[in-house]
């Protein structure tokens, strides 16, 4: 999972509803792009560079997992919704709606239909003064200048008025602080890391992600189950309780809150399919002891997804050790994980079906996620 990138995106209309235009463009930037991080205040200017209906202009700053480019074509299906027609002939014209990526981090890019940052930065006023109030000490990467520094220097007398009228920043109305911890549970495939990871960095949460990789039995156990399954059972429960004893004990002084793609319980489901009758007896046993002394997580998500996607995630994925796992297996793990969710009386569970979302590449899934979770 890719941490996000903050994306500087210039906003201008001058034609219809202009700052309701600007407004509803902002909504879909934080529908289908990435959280508005800030909203400049929005100005009018003449048009620049051809002479046309004064423009209203405004900047915005965008956390974003998706690449410059993704973000231009999501940035271009926008205009085009709003009903921007381009023409060919290479002149400016009136335009409902103008999205420009400005600047992504300090990236710079030079392909057909992408130039980062863009190249007209420094040349315009209804550009520099916007982003000033959202990113005067942003460095333009290629310029080595300051934003409020080109804005010092610009060479363009354009008069520009601030209006009065402030653009709303879209929120996700979702207070994850109320929960101290989070376990994010769901079968193998159904997008646990790639949840959990999500809302650590858009919520500012401490994440803990189990270690499987450092399993040396993981790849012996689905060569040989019924040889390394006790050995695998144990060593899982051991490290996991090893890790959320010191993990969970560990406060985080500037984290919100703590969310992990595990919780320690799936040791004993999956060690009640994997065990044999005699082993799993005296897992459970030692299983038990552990259990009490580990804090409980204040919500439980299980992410539900059916067997088939499963089975594609698994594959796309490509940890070799797991491309023989069969659907029944699958099935039987989830059916394990819902008979002891049934049987928890005392944690708060959620059980989130996911079979129709595709949350990792499409922001508006997660947000649909998103609002699922009942807090
Ligand atoms: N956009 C242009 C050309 N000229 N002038 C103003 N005032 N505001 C704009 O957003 C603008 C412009 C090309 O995108
Ligand atoms: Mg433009
Ligand atoms: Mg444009």
């Amino acid at each position: 999972m890719k941490a996000p990138k903050i994306v500087h995106i210039a906003l201008g209309s001058n034609e219809g509803e202009r700052f309701n235009i600007l407004q509803k463009a902002i909504d879909r930037i934080f529908e289908e792009i990435g959280s508005v991080l800030q909203v400049s205040s929005v100005y009018e200017t003449p048009a620049w560079g051809f002479s046309g209906n004064a423009f209203l202009n405004a900047c915005i700053s965008v956390n974003t997992r998706f690449t410059s480019e993704d973000v231009l074509r999501k940035l271009l299906a926008i205009e085009a919704d709003f009903g921007r027609k381009r023409n060919d002939t290479g002149n400016y014209q009136n335009r409902c709606l103008d999205l420009d990526v400005l600047l992504f981090e300090d990236e710079v890019v030079e392909t057909e239909i992408l130039t980062l940052p863009h190249p007209q930065i420094q040349n315009r006023r209804f550009v520099l003064q916007p982003l000033n109030d959202i990113a005067s000490a942003e460095v333009h990467p290629v310029l080595k200048k300051k934003i409020q520094q080109l804005l010092l220097e610009v060479n363009d007398a354009s008069e520009i008025s601030k209006i009065d009228k402030k653009l709303q920043v879209p929120t996700m109305n979702l207070k994850f602080n109320a929960c101290n911890y989070i376990a994010v549970e769901g079968n193998i495939g159904a997008g646990k890391t790639s949840f959990s990871t999500m809302v650590s960095q858009d919520f500012n949460a401490k994440l803990i992600l189990e270690r499987f990789k450092d399993n040396p039995f993981l790849p012996k156990f689905y060569e040989d189950q019924e040889r390394y399954a006790f050995s695998l059972e144990m060593s899982f429960l051991a490290d996991r309780y090893q890790q959320l004893s010191d993990d969970l004990a560990q406060y985080d002084l500037f984290k919100d809150f703590v969310i992990s793609d595990y919780d320690v319980f799936k040791s004993l489901i999956f060690a009640k399919i994997t065990l044999a009758e005699d082993e799993y007896s005296l897992y459970q046993k030692l299983f038990h002891l552990m259990y009490k002394e580990l804090v409980k997580p204040d919500l439980y998500i299980y992410l539900y997804q059916n067997t088939e996607r499963l089975l594609q995630n698994i594959k796309k994925r490509g940890r070799e050790y797991e491309q023989n796992i069969q659907p029944d297996y699958l099935m039987n793990i989830n059916k394990s994980y819902l008979s002891f969710m049934k049987s928890q009386t005392n944690m708060k569970v959620q059980i989130i079906d996911i079979s129709e979302l595709d949350f990792v590449n499409n922001r508006k899934d997660y947000l649909k996620l998103l609002a699922e979770i009942d807090l």
